[in-house]
């Protein structure tokens, strides 16, 4: 008798237990999911236990935090226009475009860039067939690789140029562009693209080539060397390595540069854009191509820089993932981190621990990009650079930079205007809509 009173008193404080720890479960979770079972008002901080729509799973899985604000990873761009460099009225001549990350070195900044200052304006890689010692084809035909200084990020002092194109008919001797540089063991190079053919003849087919040197003033060496051949027939980089950017990692050198393939003329670009990695142990080589490039799917010059134990990329247009910041913990494997607007174009940041083989990348604040046909003439189409400035650093931690929009201005907005034909179509619709 007195085992059994024992045992009913034991199973009811069991029960009575178990319900009151389910019941403050209940009332927990009911406080975190609101009245009605709605999506709380307050977004919880950890993924709530509950079904949820793909759309904010992905909130929570996707991205380091519910909110960009809070986001490390996303930023919006602000532009300065740089002092100091000189277009020539903007008549075509001069052009300056696709500069290389900004590095600080003696005292002061360093930026390097491709410099085309002809004597005609380039007829355009339409009529390429046109072009002559004197007369480029594309904006960065018969280009050197210029470069200048700066104390302040804002004003520059263009030097002369750095790396010339060499004699015939070394990789280059067309042009030397879109260089980027590297400092590994005291010593700097500049990888280029080296053109041994009027861009736009055959398409905009170039490998990549070194120079090297002493001091970042120079003066650099050719090596000759195509130290970043194009793929083999039939892969996705045979014509075009193009955009070289390189960085240290694992005591070994990442370059990340781009492929422009799929070509197929009757879709509208006729091109695609990817990005691939090249690794090596010594900057001239041999890169060995990752077995898994193209390793970026998007974006058309490269940007990327060390960030925490990984490395992130800045993918602007071009491609399914344009317009996002992305990033890959292991160097290869990139997710989107943030998705943002009005990126710089070609953009070359700041980015003080490119060569530290860091494992805490502290990220970047500002860099030089370019815009092209800067006068809205194609006729006298030439680029510029231009500064710009955004927070996709660790250590500041600027509110200003994180809106989530910009406001353009109607005139902007008409700038994207209908086309004839497409003014057409829309007439052919409405009349067709009448008629019925
Ligand atoms: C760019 C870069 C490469 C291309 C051309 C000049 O902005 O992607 O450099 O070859 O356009």
């Amino acid at each position: 008798m007195k085992s059994t009173i024992l045992l009913t008193l034991v199973c009811f404080m069991f029960f009575s237990c178990e319900h009151s720890v389910k019941s403050e479960q209940k009332e927990n979770e009911s406080k975190q999911l609101g009245s009605n079972d709605e999506f709380p008002f307050l977004i919880p901080e950890g993924k709530p236990n509950r079904a949820l729509s793909k759309a904010v799973e992905r909130n929570y899985d996707a991205y380091e935090s519910i909110r960009p604000e809070q986001n490390e990873l996303y930023t919006q761009f602000k532009y300065t226009k740089l002092k100091g460099f000189d277009y020539n009225g903007g008549d075509g001549t001069i052009t300056r475009r696709d500069p290389s990350k900004v590095i600080f070195e003696n005292g002061k900044y360093y930026v390097w860039y491709t410099g085309r200052k002809t004597k005609y304006k380039a007829v355009g890689m339409a009529r390429a067939k046109e072009a002559t010692d004197e007369i480029p084809s594309s904006d960065w035909d018969l280009a050197d690789i210029w470069y200048a200084t700066s104390e302040d990020g804002f004003t520059w002092e263009e030097q002369g140029i750095a790396v010339k194109r060499p004699p015939k008919p070394q990789p280059g001797w067309r042009s030397v562009t879109t260089t980027d540089i590297l400092k590994w063991k005291g010593k700097y190079y500049l990888y280029f693209q080296a053109f041994m053919e009027a861009s736009g003849l055959r398409g905009d087919f170039c490998p990549v080539s070194v120079a090297y040197a002493d001091s970042p003033d120079g003066p650099w060496t050719h090596t000759g060397k195509l130290v970043i051949p194009n793929g083999p027939e039939g892969s996705w980089d045979q014509y075009s390595i193009h955009d070289p950017y390189p960085l240290v990692h694992d005591g070994k050198i990442y370059l990340y540069y781009k492929g422009d393939f799929d070509k197929r003329p009757e879709l509208k670009p006729s091109k695609i854009r990817m990005q691939g990695l090249a690794v090596a142990e010594d900057p001239l080589g041999p890169f060995e191509k990752h077995p898994l490039n193209p390793v970026i799917n998007s974006g058309h010059e490269t940007t990327l820089f060390p960030f925490k134990k990984g490395v992130a990329a800045i993918v602007q247009r071009d491609g399914q993932e344009h317009n996002t910041i992305q990033y890959a913990e292991d160097w290869v494997n990139f997710d989107i981190a943030s998705i943002t607007e009005l990126l710089p174009v070609a953009a070359g940041p700041y980015v003080p621990d490119a060569f530290t083989d860091t494992n805490d990348g502290r990220g970047v604040t500002w860099g030089i990009s370019h815009i092209i046909n800067a006068g809205g003439d194609w006729k006298n189409n030439h680029t510029i650079l231009l500064r710009f400035d955004c927070d996709l650093s660790q250590d500041i931690h600027d509110d200003d930079m994180k809106h989530h929009h910009y406001n353009y201005s109607p005139e902007f907005h008409y700038e994207h205007s209908l086309t004839s034909k497409q003014k057409e179509r829309i007439g052919r619709e409405n009349e067709k809509l009448i008629k019925k």
